[in-house]
Formats: structure tokens, C-alpha cells, sequence
């Protein structure tokens, strides 16, 4: 892949930071945005700021079309039916949250339980704990082994008539395993149980077919696929989406309000109440386009080979311990050095201008099941090179120099 040409697309690698050229390896908390979805989100403001679904005027039509033209986008990116079944949102969070409120409210009560696993972001637990604890509903958790991959015969033990959801990670942003969705799916399926992958991690890295994985719900956030901040898509398939209460009540959302009722909006509408973020929404699109074009199985052969080269340079540094280690991983090193705090190495990589993420990454359970407090965590896109790695490698033999 020519990633030099690709490179040259995204402005802000060209910055420095603390006088060196910057190495951007936290890929995995946001990816940077190619010059397309800045003019996207620019040339909006400057040629047809309108609100949408509204206006009958020039400006409001554009908009309108814009928006609905990313719809179909993200339909086609993650291989939905319909672009009925595309719901935006603020990002992963609120399509766990959503789901949580409307779904969850509707189909788990007393006694029901609800599956995650132990390697998931805090955005799909907390939603959950607060859903079990307002119901009597249990939680129950699939543990992680020492690789860092998901018991599988553990969840299937787990697995029962009372199961009503599992809702799992598909890709671990702190560990970059990649679960077995399908054989999840399937299993949750067959004790009657629905399942949300939370694809936070997964949509920038792997192809996603929602169909054929047949996922019931399937959130993820446009910041991480190269997009904009403050929006994200929640898949649905449209019978649940249909049958589920709405979210939030509000403009957009209504066919019809009268002070003794009101009569809710069809999908995808009945899920976006108020001015939705329009012009991130319209950004969104040139993101997904940027993928989609660039082609995914190219991005994934160059991280393919940027997590090796990673791994087995990383693995020479004496003392350093790479946590999570398993045999189907993103481009993405979580790793220690000996009893070392992670942000203090976090400080000195950027006093030499690599930037990575430090700390439990808000997966808490997962660095307790570790004993740990954090990692250091080098996640990887498609424009870093080999070369950024090898810098990454000569900084951390001198911080280990500084601190050892
Ligand atoms: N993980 C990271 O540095 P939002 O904040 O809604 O866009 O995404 C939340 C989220 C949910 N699930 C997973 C697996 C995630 O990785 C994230 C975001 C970032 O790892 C920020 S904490």
C-alpha cells in the first residue's frame, strides 16, 4: 500500500511536537481525519448549513440529501438491509445506551441475564448494571484467559433460556483481540438470546457484514473510522427496531402530537429526535468513503505487517511484557515494562513526540483480571510506517534507560 501518498492525505502528521516529527500511535482512543472529511464538514458550513427534514428551501434540500446520502453509506459499509436499520447517534456509547433504554427496558425483567464479557469497554457495562439493577435483571461475565482471548466454553455454560442479550466487544481496544462473533452469535441465537457487538475497534479494521455475522444491534463511533467526533451508528435489524420503545422524545421524532398523544415517526426517524449532528453526519460519509475506496483488505494487510514488525521488536525490549496475545489481533500492542508506571512512560514517549494511550484504556475489570493498573498502548492506522515503530523502539530503550 502506497501509505506515503496516504499519509499526505491526513495534514496533521506533518505537525511537529516537543521539536520531533510526530508519531501518532493512538490510533485506537481517535484516528486523525484525512483532508476529504475536513473539506466535507468545511464546505458544508460555507455552501449549505441548513437543518434537515425540515426546510422546503434550496439549503435545507441539500443538506436533507447530504445526510440521507450518508445513511446509505454507513447501510452499505456495514452491510445492512436497509438504510431504515442505520440509526446516528453521538457514537458507541449512546448506541449501547439506546439500546440499553429502549430494548432493554422492553425485554429483560426479573430474573433475566444478560451476557458480557470481560474484556469490554466500561461503555458496555455500565449501561448494562444500570438496566440489571432497575429490573432484578443478573449479569453475567465470560472470563479471558492469559492470551487475552474469551473462554468459550465458559460462555457457553453460561448460556440458558434466561438468557435475554449478549452484548460483547468485537475487537478489545485494549487488547486488540479479535472475538469469534459468529460462533457468539450463533450460540446466543440458539438459546433465544439477541446479541450487540460493540464495533468501537472493529469497523476501522475488519469488513463488516451485519447480515451475515447476523448480529441483532451492532454500534460504532465515526471518530474512530477517520470521521468526525460526536457521531456514530447503531445498526438495528428493523423488526427489533420497529418493536422497541423510543429513546428520546422530541422534533423529528413525531408524525403527530396532540396534547392527549402522540403518534411516533417512522424508522430511522422514531430514533433521532432533535437537529441531529448534520454536519459531522455529512463528514461521516467522506470517511467511510475514504475506507471503502482505500479498500479494506489493503488497510488490513498493512497493519497485518505493522503488528508484527511491532510485536517482535517490542518483544526484544528486556523487561517488557506484552499483555494480550492472541492468535487473531487488530494492529494494537498493549504492553508493561517490568514495574514500571505506565504514564510516567507515557510522559517521556511524548517528549519525543509519540503520542500513545496510557492507563486501563476504561476497561478496569480487564486490568484487574491482569493485576494491573494500566498498559502502555501503541494502537496502529493505516498511514504509520515501519519507521515510526523503529523510533517508538529507540525511545523506549532510553526511557527504560531513564527510569530503570
Ligand atoms: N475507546 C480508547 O481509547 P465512544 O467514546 O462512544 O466513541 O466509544 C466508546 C468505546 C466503546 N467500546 C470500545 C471497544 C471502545 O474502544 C470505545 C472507545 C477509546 O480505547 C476511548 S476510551
Amino acid at each position: 500500500m502506497a501509505t506515503l501518498d496516504l499519509r499526505q492525505q491526513f495534514p496533521i502528521l506533518n505537525r511537529m511536537v516537543k521539536g520531533k516529527p510526530l508519531v501518532y500511535f493512538d490510533n485506537a482512543a481517535t484516528a486523525q481525519k484525512p483532508q476529504r472529511v475536513i473539506d466535507a464538514l468545511t464546505h458544508y458550513y460555507t455552501h449549505y448549513n441548513a437543518n434537515i427534514h425540515r426546510g422546503i428551501h434550496t439549503l435545507a434540500e441539500e443538506a436533507t440529501a447530504a445526510y440521507e446520502a450518508a445513511r446509505h453509506t454507513a447501510q452499505e459499509f456495514i452491510g445492512a438491509a436497509a438504510p431504515e436499520e442505520i440509526i446516528f447517534t453521538r457514537g458507541t456509547t449512546e448506541g449501547i445506551n439506546l439500546v440499553a433504554y429502549t430494548w432493554g427496558r422492553q425485554n429483560v425483567g426479573a430474573g433475566d441475564e444478560i451476557i458480557i464479557s470481560g474484556m469490554e469497554h466500561h461503555s458496555n457495562i455500565v449501561p448494562w448494571q444500570i438496566l440489571c439493577e432497575e429490573k432484578g435483571a443478573i449479569l453475567k461475565v465470560i472470563p479471558v484467559n492469559d492470551n487475552g482471548e474469551l473462554a468459550m466454553d465458559v460462555y457457553r455454560s453460561l448460556l440458558s433460556n434466561k438468557t435475554k442479550l449478549v452484548s460483547v466487544v468485537h475487537v478489545s481496544n485494549s487488547l486488540g483481540t479479535v472475538n469469534p462473533v459468529k460462533e457468539i452469535i450463533d450460540a446466543a441465537h440458539r438459546a433465544g438470546a439477541r446479541v450487540l457487538l460493540d464495533g468501537a475497534q472493529s469497523a476501522v479494521h475488519m469488513d463488516i457484514d451485519v447480515q451475515a455475522i447476523n448480529c441483532d444491534f451492532f454500534a460504532f463511533s465515526g471518530h474512530k473510522v477517520y470521521g468526525p467526533t460526536g457521531v456514530g451508528v447503531l445498526y438495528g435489524k428493523k423488526e427489533l427496531l420497529e418493536s422497541m420503545p423510543v429513546f428520546q422524545g422530541g422534533g423529528e421524532m413525531i408524525k403527530e402530537v396532540t396534547f392527549e398523544k402522540t403518534i411516533y415517526n417512522d424508522l430511522p426517524y422514531k430514533y433521532e429526535a432533535g437537529t441531529p449532528n448534520i454536519a459531522d453526519t455529512i463528514a461521516l460519509k467522506a470517511a467511510l468513503d475514504f475506507i471503502s475506496e482505500t479498500g479494506k483488505q489493503q488497510i488490513r494487510d498493512h497493519e497485518n505487517e505493522l503488528l508484527a514488525y511491532a510485536t517482535a521488536q517490542l518483544q526484544a525490549i528486556p523487561g517488557l511484557t506484552i499483555i494480550g496475545n492472541a492468535k487473531e489481533k487488530v494492529s494494537l500492542v498493549s504492553f508493561i515494562i517490568k514495574d514500571i508506571h505506565p504514564q510516567d512512560v507515557g510522559v517521556l514517549l511524548d517528549n519525543q513526540g509519540i503520542a500513545v494511550r496510557t492507563g486501563h484504556h476504561c476497561t478496569q475489570p480487564l486490568m484487574a483480571r491482569f493485576g494491573i493498573p494500566g498498559t502502555i498502548r501503541a494502537s496502529f492506522a493505516l498511514y504509520n510506517q515501519k519507521e515510526e515503530i523503529d523510533a517508538l523502539v529507540t525511545s523506549l530503550h532510553k526511557t527504560i534507560k531513564m527510569l530503570l
